[in-house]
């Protein structure tokens, strides 16, 4: 029996496992009791790891579809082979702009992924870059890029030093935790209570936090930023406004001021369906408690004002005293690949618009473009027509929008290229699967979640389990199809490659490079980068020192980092940038919108479920039906519906049937559909998510509801209609 420790990739909290190994064989999988940050911590997923090593649906070698439409097992040298043979003609006859990459979820929680997958996208040269991050967290990236001046300068809630936690749209108790990297939220929000502090749960769902909070509104789907606005509003309007440590650096408040100025508490009660005299009395709450935060999340950012609502997040937080605060909404500086170390230094601004998408015209955001724009881009002729995907990681016929339209422009691509674990909704459109090792089978050092984390902590795992002979890390598979993207044939050495590329990180590091290049030079691949970062960093760190380190590095509770932190080009703190600014026309507009009655459909997250890949595993899949559709006893009765009865949902882009759970939990006028569900299609091998398929939400979601700054899906207040089926 041996034991290894290392940190859980399969959500953003990175708890720490401790894995019992009999030989090669995983024995058990328990918390990690002297982890820094989890301490013991762990939910359902984490111990579902073995499963998902052991799973036999797993990919576990290439496979490459054969004409009858089958997958045959093929060797990795077939594989990279016939990828070449097919895309090398491709791009020179249509172009770098006929390829397109998607990056799913799990990229952000891989070092690979991270480190090479930008190599690969920049070896293929094309525009046409897109990311879960536009079905997801794009917008509170851009509010922050443009208020603080990296989208990586995220203010996170003191989660534990504050006294009054107000959350918008977030269910951390399910999903725990997103852009607030915190394991073990429930002892985290119980701490607060304990010592008379206060948690208000905003959301259209009495959800699993809702009902351990001190308090639950409910808010009318998509109207977070008119609530925001007013509780701004309200705390100018009252005299409460006082900037504490941020007064110095502000830019713009009167700008601000100006900006919230309509949305008065009594203005926005209707449409949010809030009471004026609550909203006012959460305005002083939070300007009168010393130590108090706002997080807004999922249900905040991929809605129709999700830039707008994340920066008034933030602004309601500078304007009431607590950005920057202890138990206010703070800033991590993490030990590697932080944006925002060193010194105050004036920023080139935000990285958005500098292209636009082909048919409709978005403008790309961070280096990619709109996700919901992809199926558009690949099935409307024309130059500049998407013919070859590859997708990392990522489920997008399951995550995007009109998952419908999506699915047929997949079906007519040219070359399909899959670096994924599963043959699933998605990969089975493949014309090529490269498979990933198993998460036990490869290092794991969080480098962009630790930027959102309520500690400052670095945690390195090696690998738990030696890689079947012959499986190359994702890193290798990433380098070598940048080989072939750039015309090099399908067996080029990709060390040189990787030489060049921790030559260019040491070159943009500055410093002594001589010195780092020697003492990083026994590391390849994300080893060698992640050491060079570390000792680049602003604690000084080593890689040795964290493998000398198991259960992780504690750098301590987060500090007061104004001003150094800002990157604006201004150096301020910018409070009412134009581009934010340019969407409170639109708020405003809603302010005066007549309701029409009709039913308007969100989402939500199960603690056993994650999007849409963990349905293969037979310890989380027992239990209750999880894809309900849940209906106000209201809206059931007035629809003839019963619990348990099947109702069809209807929007304009399709029609799904779910069972409907009756249940006082979603406010009236509200029903909600989890996403990721929808197993029962043809071609895919993952027998146990077959057998309890669900249905899939996105098949309602429309891709062309947009947030007009970003472009990021509205998958939260889709107009539906329900009936019985
Ligand atoms: N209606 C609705 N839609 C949503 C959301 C919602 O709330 N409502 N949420 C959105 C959000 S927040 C997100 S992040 C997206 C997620 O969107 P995606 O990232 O597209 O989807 P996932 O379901 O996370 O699929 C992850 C894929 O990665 C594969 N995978 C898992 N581990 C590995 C690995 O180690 N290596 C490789 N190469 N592959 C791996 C899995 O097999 C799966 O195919 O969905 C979005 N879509
Ligand atoms: N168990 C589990 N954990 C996960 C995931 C998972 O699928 N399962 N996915 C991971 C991913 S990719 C992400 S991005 C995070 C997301 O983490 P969270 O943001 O915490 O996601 P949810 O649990 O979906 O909570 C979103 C809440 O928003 C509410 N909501 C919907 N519309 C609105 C609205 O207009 N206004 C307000 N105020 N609320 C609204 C929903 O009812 C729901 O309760 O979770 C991550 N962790
Ligand atoms: S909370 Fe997230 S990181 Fe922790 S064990 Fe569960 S899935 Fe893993
Ligand atoms: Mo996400």
């Amino acid at each position: 029996m041996t034991t290894s420790i290392r940190t859980c990739p399969l959500c953003e909290a990175t708890c720490g496992l401790e894995i019992e190994l009999e030989g090669d064989r995983v024995a058990s999988v328990r918390p990690d009791h002297d982890d820094v940050f989890s301490k013991g911590f762990i939910c359902p997923k984490g111990v579902s790891i073995k499963e998902l090593h052991e799973d036999p649906d797993r990919v576990r070698t290439p496979l490459i579809k054969q004409p009858d439409g089958t997958f045959a097992q093929a060797t990795w040298e077939e594989a990279f082979a016939e990828i070449d043979r097919r895309l090398t003609p491709l791009l020179e006859e249509h172009g770098r702009q006929a390829a397109a990459i998607y990056l799913g979820n799990p990229s952000a929680h891989n070092l690979s992924a991270i480190l090479y997958g930008r190599v690969f996208l920049k070896a293929l040269g094309t525009k046409n870059v897109f990311s879960a991050s536009t079905v997801d967290q794009m917008p509170k990236q851009v509010a922050a890029a443009h208020m603080f001046g990296t989208e990586l300068s995220v203010p996170v809630p003191d989660v534990d030093r504050t006294d009054f936690l107000l959350i918008l749209g977030a269910n951390p108790l399910a999903s725990n935790g997103s852009l607030m990297t915190a394991p073990g939220m429930r002892h985290r929000l119980q701490a607060i209570q304990d010592r008379g502090g206060r948690v208000v749960v905003v959301d259209p769902r009495r959800s699993r936090t809702a009902q351990v909070a001190d308090e639950h509104l409910f808010i009318r789907p998509g109207t977070d930023a008119l609530l925001l606005a007013a509780l701004v509003h309200t705390v100018f309007d009252e005299g409460l406004e006082d900037l504490g440590r941020a007064a110095p650096y502000a830019a713009g408040l009167d700008e601000l001021r100006e900006a919230v100025d309509p949305f008065t508490a009594e203005a926005v009660a209707g449409p949010t369906g809030i009471d004026a005299d609550r909203i006012r009395a959460l305005a002083r709450e939070l300007a009168g408690t010393p130590r108090a935060a706002v997080y807004g999340r999922i249900g905040t950012t991929t809605q129709r004002f999700g830039t707008v609502a994340s920066w008034l997040v933030d602004a309601l937080m500078t304007v009431t005293g607590h950005l920057d605060a202890e138990g206010g909404g703070m800033f991590p500086l993490t030990a590697a690949g932080s944006l925002n170390a060193g010194p105050q230094k004036p920023g080139r601004g935000a990285k958005v618009g500098r292209w636009a998408s082909r048919v409709r015209g978005l403008p790309e955001t961070l280096g990619e473009l709109p996700a919901a724009t992809l199926a558009e881009e690949m099935d409307t002729p024309g130059d500049g027509q998407i013919r070859a995907l590859f997708t990392i990681a990522g489920n997008p016929a399951s995550s995007l929008p009109n998952s419908g339209r999506f699915t047929r422009a997949l079906a007519g691509l040219d070359l399909m290229v899959s670096l994924d674990i599963y043959v699933n909704e998605t990969t089975r459109h493949a014309d090529v699967i490269l498979p990933a090792p198993s998460a036990l089978e490869h290092s794991h050092y969080d480098l962009a979640l630790y930027a959102f984390a309520v500690r400052n902590v670095a945690n390195y795992s090696p690998p738990t389990l030696p890689r079947p002979a012959g499986m190359p890390d994702e890193w290798e598979t990433l380098l070598r199809l940048a080989l072939i993207a750039a015309g090099q044939g399908p067996d080029g050495d990709i060390a040189p490659l990787d030489d060049f590329v921790a030559e260019q990180l040491i070159e943009r590091q500055g410093g002594d490079a001589d010195a780092l290049r020697a003492a990083v030079s026994g590391r390849r691949g994300p080893e060698r980068l992640l050491d060079i970062m570390l000792r680049g960093g602003p604690y000084d760190l080593t890689l040795e020192a964290l493998e000398a380190a198991p259960h992780g590095i504690d750098l301590g509770p987060l500090q007061p980092r104004l001003p150094d932190l800002l990157r604006t080009p201004s150096g301020k703190i910018e409070l009412a940038p134009p581009a934010l600014l340019a969407g409170v026309p639109a708020l405003e507009a809603a302010l005066a919108e007549q309701r029409n009655g009709g039913l308007l459909l969100v989402g939500r997250r199960h603690l056993r479920s994650n999007n849409s890949w963990m349905h293969n595993l037979p310890v989380l899949a027992r239990g209750p039906e999880r894809c309900t559709l849940q209906v106000h006893p209201d809206d059931a009765s007035r629809l003839s519906l019963s619990d348990g009865a099947t109702a069809r949902v209807t929007s304009r882009t399709g029609t799904v049937t779910a069972p409907v759970e009756v249940t006082a939990d979603v406010m009236p006028g509200v029903v909600s559909l989890p996403h990721g569900w929808g197993h029962d299609v043809e071609g895919t091998q993952m027998s146990v998510a077959a057998e309890r398929p669900g249905t899939n939400s996105n098949v309602l979601a429309d891709e062309e509801l947009l947030e007009p700054i970003t472009g990021t899906a509205v998958l939260n207040g889709i107009p539906v209609e329900v009936g019985a089926a």
